[in-house]
C-alpha cells in the first residue's frame, strides 16, 4: 500500500530520463491469481541526461529475477526504495531482463492489469504500467513494444495487444499464444492487452491512400446487436481526420474493446482502444439520444488521439492538456461537422458552454483550481479534469479564432512536421501555431499558466452626433490557490452590433463573419471604437462563446429580449435567454431563502412562448433556449448557497412555464413526435428533445394532464429516449404512478447493465430521495460499489445531482459522503477521489451547513490509511 509516499511533484523539477528504452519484449503467462510477466528491454544512456544509473518505477508487483546484460543481479546490485528500483553503475548499453509476479484478480483499482467479469484488461494511463512490470514509466520514454500473450484457450479465446498480430498458435496443455508487434514507438501508458471471451463486429475499410484497414469492435457475446453505432462512428472519425487534418490511420488494424468495469470513458491505447461499455453499446431499445451522441464523441476522441497524443505525445504529465485539450477540441469539431448545419453546430457549442459553466467554472473558483498546464500535483490522476480537458479545448479553440481555420490547419501541419514521434510540451504546440502564422502568441501563454476564470466587464457609449460606438472592455481574474495576482490575458472577444430592426450592422472590420469583429483584449482595459454606426446598437458580445470568461454587461431586459429574438449568433441568442432566466431564478431563490413571496413576470413567459412556437428555429435549438440554468449554475451566482431555496425557485419557474404555456407546450409536444423507425440523427434527436422538454414542463404543472401524458408515453415508448424521459417526468412530478413504472422498467431491463445504471440514477436524483432512500437502494441486489458505473449511477448521482437532498440541514448527506468516500477508497482510489470532489465548494454554504461539511471532510482527512488521490482532494478543500 502506498500510504507514506504522498509527495508534491513540480513541473519545474523536470529532468530528462537517464536512460532511453529502444525495445521492449513482454511475455505474459496470464492467470487471474498469479500472472508471470517477463520483460526484456534494451536501453541506452540518454546523452541528454546528467544523471547516472537506471531508474525504474514499480508498484504492487513482486520481483522474481533481475538480469543485466545476461548476469543475474543480487540484492546488493540494486536498491528498491519506495516505488523506485535503482541500479547504479550501469554501462552505456544495457539489456535488462526482469521477471515479476502479479495477482490481477485481486486488483480492484482498475489500473494496471485487472480482471473484469472473468476477462483480463489493462489500463496504464497515467501510471498503471508500473504495476505490470518495472519500467521507466514516464511519457518521454518511447519504445518499440513486442508482446507475447499466453493463456488458457477455453477461458480466453481472444488475445489482443497493440499493433499487428504477428503469430498465433497452440501451446498444448489447453493454452494458446498470440504474438503482437507495434511498429510505432510509444510511451508505456499506451500499452494494452486484452485476454477474454469476446466476439467482434469487423469490417475492412478503405483508407485515403488506398490501403484497407481491419476495424473491429469487441464485446461480450450478448452485446453483438449493440455495436453498429460505434463501428459507424469509427469509420466517420477516420474519414473526418483524413479530410479536415490530412491525418491517416497508420496501422493495418484498429480495435475497440468494451469492458464493464472501467474508471473513465475510454482509453486511446495504440491500435487497441479500451472503452467503458457505456461508450460502445447502443441500440434504440437500450440507449438514449444522449448515449448515441456520447458514443460518437468518445469513439472520435480516442481515435483522434492516435495523432494528438500517440504519434506526438506529452513530455511529462503537466503537459496533459497538450493531448487532451487538443483532442477534445478535435472531437467537438467532429461532432459539429457530423451534424453539418449551422444551427446544429451552434447547439453543440451551447452544450459545451453549459459544461463549462456547470463544471469548469466551479472548479476554477474552488480549492482544486489549477492552470490548464498545472504547476504541481500530488496524484496525477486527480488532474484529468474539466480544466485540463474542456478549458484546454477552449484554449485551442481561441487559437483557431485568432489565426483562422486555415491558419490553424497550417499550425497543425507544422506541429506534426516538427514533432512526429516525439514527447513535447504545450509550448511546442503554441510555437508551431505562432510560427506557421507569423503570430505572436507570447501573452497567450497565460491561458496555460494562470488558473481562474477571467471576468470581462463591458461598457458601451453611443455618440449620436459622431455616429460612433465605443466599447470599453476591461478584464480581471480572481485569485486562485497559489496565484494571487494575475496578469492580463489575450482574449478574443467576438462582437456584433444589432440595430433596432434586429439585423446586424455591417462593421467592415473582417472577423468571424461579415457582421462580427474579433476584438483582441490584451490590456487590463481597452476601448474599441466602431464608426459609421447610424443608431444606438445593442451589442452582442462574446459571440460563439469566443473565450472561456464571465462577461459582465448591464443589459436591460429590453436589450436581452431584443437579442433573444434577433441575434444572428445562435449562441448569444441562447445566452440572452439564459440571462433573462438567471436573473429571475436568482431573485426567486433569494426571496425564498428570506421567506419572500414568489412571482414570475409575463415578459419572461412571453419570451419563452415566442421561442417555443417559432417553427423557423430548429427544435434542438428551441430545446436549448427553453432549458433553464441548472441548480449548480444558479448556486454559482449566489453569495451564500441555499440548495433548497434554489431547488424550490427552479421548480416554481418550471411549474409556471408548464401552466402558463400549457396549450403551446401541448401542441409542440404533438408537432415534434418522431413516428416510424428510430434514428439517432441530430434532427430527430432534436425533435425528441423539444418534445420531452415540453413533457417535463407539462408534468411540472399542478394539473394532472402532463402526468397522464407522461404515463401514456411511458407505456407506448418504442425507444429508450422516450421511455426514460417519460419515467423521469413521472418521478420528478412525484406521480402516484412512478413506483409502478420504476418497477416495470426494472423488470424489462434487468439484464442490461447500462439501463440499470439509468434506473439507479433516476432515483438518486428524485426530489424525494433522501439519504435513507439511497441507503435502501444500495441494499438492492443489483447494486455493487466495486463497479464504477454503478457507483456513479447511485452514489455520485445523489451527492452531485440532488443538491437539495444531499445538503439536508441535519448533515446526513455529508456523513453519507464521508462513509462512501472511505469505502470506495479501499477499493478504487481514483473513483473515490472523484466522489471526494463533491465537497469542493463547501465554503459557499450557510454556516450551519459548512460546519457539517467541514466535519465530514476532517473525518476523511484524519484517516491514516488513505490514498494519495483522496488525501490531495480533501486536504486542498480544507486548506485556507
Ligand atoms: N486518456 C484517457 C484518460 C486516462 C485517465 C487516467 N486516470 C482517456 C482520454 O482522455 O481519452
Ligand atoms: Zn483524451
Amino acid at each position: 500500500m502506498r500510504t507514506d509516499t504522498s509527495q508534491t511533484i513540480y513541473r519545474n523539477d523536470y529532468t530528462p530520463p537517464s536512460y532511453l528504452v529502444e525495445t521492449v519484449e513482454l511475455g505474459f503467462d496470464l492467470d487471474p491469481a498469479r500472472t508471470i510477466v517477463a520483460n526484456r528491454m534494451t536501453m541506452r544512456r540518454n546523452p541528454g541526461s546528467k544523471r547516472a544509473g537506471i531508474e525504474l518505477h514499480g508498484e504492487n508487483i513482486e520481483l522474481v529475477a533481475l538480469r543485466m546484460n545476461g548476469k543475474l543481479l543480487g540484492k546488493r546490485d540494486y536498491r528498491i526504495d519506495g516505488r523506485l528500483l535503482r541500479i547504479p553503475n550501469t554501462p552505456d548499453d544495457v539489456t535488462l531482463e526482469i521477471e515479476t509476479l502479479t495477482a490481477p484478480e485481486k486488483n480492484t483499482t482498475l489500473s494496471g492489469l485487472y480482471v473484469s467479469n472473468g476477462n483480463f484488461f489493462t489500463q496504464c494511463e497515467a501510471e498503471g504500467f508500473r504495476s505490470i512490470t518495472f519500467f521507466p514509466d514516464r511519457p518521454d520514454v518511447m519504445a518499440k513494444f513486442t508482446v507475447m500473450l499466453r493463456a488458457d484457450k477455453e477461458k480466453y479465446p481472444v488475445l489482443l495487444s497493440n499493433g499487428n498480430l504477428v503469430e498465433e498458435g497452440e501451446l498444448g496443455d489447453g493454452r494458446h499464444f498470440a504474438l503482437w508487434e507495434d511498429p510505432f514507438k510509444k510511451p508505456s501508458y499506451l500499452f494494452a492487452l486484452v485476454a477474454a471471451r469476446l466476439v467482434c463486429q469487423e469490417e475492412r475499410f478503405r483508407l485515403k491512400d488506398g490501403r484497407d484497414a481491419l476495424l473491429q469492435v469487441w464485446v461480450e457475446e450478448g452485446n453483438l446487436d449493440k455495436t453498429d453505432y460505434a463501428m459507424q462512428s469509427l469509420k466517420n472519425s477516420i474519414r473526418w481526420d483524413e479530410e479536415r487534418f490530412g491525418l491517416e490511420l497508420d496501422l493495418d488494424r484498429f480495435m475497440i474493446v468494451a469492458v464493464g468495469d472501467f474508471n473513465m470513458g475510454a482509453m486511446e491505447n495504440k491500435g487497441l482502444n479500451i472503452f467503458n461499455t457505456k461508450f460502445v453499446l447502443a441500440n434504440p431499445r437500450v440507449a438514449t439520444d444522449v448515449d448515441y451522441a456520447g458514443i460518437e464523441a468518445v469513439v472520435g476522441h480516442e481515435y483522434f488521439h492516435n495523432w494528438t497524443g500517440n504519434r506526438v505525445t506529452c513530455r511529462d504529465w503537466f503537459q496533459l492538456s497538450l493531448k487532451e485539450g487538443l483532442t477534445v477540441f478535435r472531437d467537438q469539431e467532429f461532432s459539429a461537422d457530423m451534424i453539418g448545419t449551422d444551427s446544429g453546430r451552434a447547439v453543440t457549442r451551447i452544450d459545451q458552454v453549459r459544461t463549462l459553466r456547470q463544471a469548469q467554472f466551479p472548479e476554477d473558483a474552488g480549492p482544486m483550481a489549477h492552470p490548464v498546464r498545472p504547476d504541481s500535483f500530488v496524484e496525477i490522476n486527480n488532474f484529468y479534469t474539466v480544466t485540463v480537458y474542456e478549458k484546454g479545448a477552449e484554449v485551442v479553440r481561441m487559437i483557431q479564432t485568432l489565426v483562422g481555420r486555415e491558419g490553424f490547419r497550417k499550425g497543425m501541419d507544422l506541429y506534426f512536421e516538427r514533432h512526429d514521434g516525439q514527447a513535447v510540451t504545450c509550448d511546442d504546440f503554441r510555437a508551431a501555431m505562432a510560427d506557421a502564422n507569423g503570430r505572436d502568441l507570447n501573452q497567450f501563454e497565460r491561458w496555460y499558466s494562470q488558473a481562474g476564470t477571467p471576468v470581462v466587464g463591458a461598457v458601451g457609449r453611443y455618440d449620436a452626433e459622431a455616429k460612433t460606438f465605443d466599447l470599453t472592455l476591461s478584464q480581471s481574474c480572481p485569485p486562485t490557490p497559489g496565484q494571487t495576482d494575475k496578469l492580463p490575458f489575450h482574449i478574443p472577444v467576438a462582437v456584433g452590433l444589432l440595430g433596432a430592426d434586429g439585423n446586424d450592422m455591417q462593421l467592415g472590420q473582417g472577423g468571424l463573419k461579415g457582421a462580427t469583429a474579433v476584438l483582441e483584449l490584451t490590456e487590463q482595459s481597452q476601448t474599441f471604437s466602431f464608426t459609421g454606426v447610424l443608431e444606438a446598437p445593442t451589442p452582442s458580445m462574446l459571440r460563439d462563446f469566443s473565450a472561456p470568461v464571465v462577461l459582465e454587461y448591464a443589459y436591460t431586459d429590453d436589450e436581452l429580449l431584443h437579442l433573444f429574438s434577433h441575434d444572428s449568433d445562435p449562441v448569444n441568442r441562447w445566452e440572452a435567454g439564459q440571462r433573462l432566466a438567471m436573473a429571475r431564478l436568482s431573485r426567486l431563490a433569494g426571496a425564498l431563502a428570506n421567506g419572500g413571496k414568489l412571482d414570475l413576470d409575463d415578459t419572461f413567459i412571453d419570451a419563452m412562448r415566442k421561442i417555443l412556437v417559432d417553427a423557423t428555429l430548429d427544435p434542438a435549438f428551441r430545446e436549448q433556449a427553453l432549458l433553464l440554468p441548472s441548480e449548480t449554475m444558479i448556486a454559482e451566482k449566489m453569495g451564500v448557497v441555499n440548495p433548497q431555496a434554489i431547488h424550490a425557485a427552479r421548480q416554481f419557474v418550471r411549474a409556471c412555464i408548464g401552466a402558463c404555456l400549457r396549450a403551446e407546450l401541448t401542441s409542440q409536444y404533438h408537432a415534434n413526435l418522431t413516428p416510424g423507425q428510430y434514428s439517432p440523427d441530430a434532427l430527430s434527436a432534436g425533435r425528441r428533445g423539444l418534445k420531452n422538454l415540453a413533457l417535463s414542463y407539462l408534468a411540472a404543472a399542478p394539473d394532472a394532464d402532463g402526468v397522464n401524458l407522461a404515463q401514456a408515453q411511458f407505456d407506448g415508448a418504442d425507444n429508450m429516449t422516450d421511455r426514460v424521459a417519460a419515467l423521469v417526468a413521472l418521478i420528478q412530478a412525484r406521480a402516484d404512478a412512478a413506483p409502478a413504472a420504476l418497477h416495470d422498467f426494472y423488470q424489462d431491463f434487468k439484464n442490461e447493465a447500462l439501463v440499470i445504471d439509468k434506473w439507479f440514477s433516476m432515483q438518486a436524483a428524485a426530489p424525494d430521495t433522501d439519504v435513507k432512500a439511497v441507503r435502501a437502494l444500495m441494499q438492492h441486489s443489483a447494486f455493487n460499489l466495486k463497479n464504477p458505473n454503478r457507483a456513479r449511477s447511485l452514489v455520485f448521482s445523489f451527492c452531485g445531482g440532488n443538491p437539495a437532498q444531499f445538503h439536508a440541514i441535519d448533515g446526513s448527506g455529508y456523513a453519507f459522503w464521508a462513509e462512501q468516500v472511505i469505502a470506495l477508497d479501499a477499493i478504487n482510489p481514483q473513483v473515490a477521489s472523484r466522489l471526494a470532489r463533491s465537497m469542493d465548494r463547501w465554503r459557499r454554504y450557510a454556516p450551519a451547513l459548512q460546519l457539517n461539511m467541514k466535519k465530514a471532510l476532517q473525518q476523511v482527512a484524519s484517516l491514516k490509511k488513505l490514498s494519495n488521490d483522496v488525501r490531495e482532494v480533501v486536504s486542498k478543500a480544507l486548506a485556507n
